[in-house]
């Protein structure tokens, strides 16, 4: 057997597992009627600030909480913690990408039933996080206006793999002369009818909307007959 098939047959085997965690956590994170939003992007495109303000503002009516990935630092948990919700640090070390049972883990302890919204903060990198499934109902992936507008179509998977394209940094779109157009066809393109929002976190544009979907998306996801189809389905494929 060459090194190359050896390889590919270890990362299978991971990937498989981590699906298998992943349909666990979808599970229990039904059962206790907690709604997971994670969002991922490249490195400095805006998740924490965009989480930051959505903790805030999310707080008033649900209780909410998150869980934050990166190579090194605890810093962006201190940022979140600002906004005075229970926040944990995943520090993945030399892993470009969280993987469920990292967020198992980081969720030992906690009592999910007391929490709303779960959000989850991936680690920077619009590559390794597309194959790892999270668990989560909604995944978000974010593209600033300062990164260029063919972000999709340079990195198609982690499109295709997430429910809703956030454009971030709107309040710089003008100086930058970004092509909103063009960045929305690229969307577009590569997952027709995707939704995508335009925010700045900084400056609050577009935060209504989010803040709406999310609210939608967590009905949907936790109605009764959804929590009864995603129980039979895990026991068709158990
Ligand atoms: N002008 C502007 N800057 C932003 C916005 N969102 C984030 N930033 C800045 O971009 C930098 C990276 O943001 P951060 O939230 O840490 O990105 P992350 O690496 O994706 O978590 C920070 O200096 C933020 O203040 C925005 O909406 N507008
Ligand atoms: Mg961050």
């Amino acid at each position: 057997m060459s090194i190359t098939t050896r390889l590919v047959e270890v990362r299978t085997k991971i990937l498989k597992a981590n699906d298998v965690t992943a349909r666990w956590l979808r599970q229990h994170f039904q059962e206790c009627g907690v709604c997971v939003v994670s969002l991922v992007s490249s490195p400095g495109t805006g998740k924490t600030l965009l989480l930051e303000q959505t903790l805030r503002a999310l707080r008033e009516r649900y209780r909410v909480a998150a869980l934050v990935g990166d190579l090194a630092t605890e810093n962006d948990a201190r940022r979140l913690a600002r906004a005075n919700v229970p926040v944990r640090q995943i520090a993945t070390g030399t892993v470009c990408h969280l993987e469920a049972e990292m967020v198992r883990q980081a969720l030992d302890g906690w009592n999910l039933h007391e929490i709303d919204f779960l959000f989850i903060e991936n680690v920077g990198n619009l590559v390794c996080p597309a194959t790892y499934d999270l668990g989560e109902h909604l995944r978000a992936v974010l593209f600033s206006v300062t990164e260029g507008e063919d972000k999709p179509l340079k990195y198609p998977t982690i499109f295709n793999t997430a429910d809703v394209a956030i454009i971030t940094k709107m309040d710089l779109a003008e100086v930058v002369e970004f092509d909103l157009t063009a960045a929305r066809q690229s969307v577009e393109s590569v997952r027709p009818g995707m939704p995508i929002l335009e925010v700045s976190a900084k400056r609050g544009d577009g935060m209504q909307q989010w803040l709406e979907l999310l609210s939608t998306r967590r009905q949907a996801a936790l109605r009764p007959d959804t929590e009864q189809a995603s129980v039979q389905q895990s026991a068709e494929l158990g």
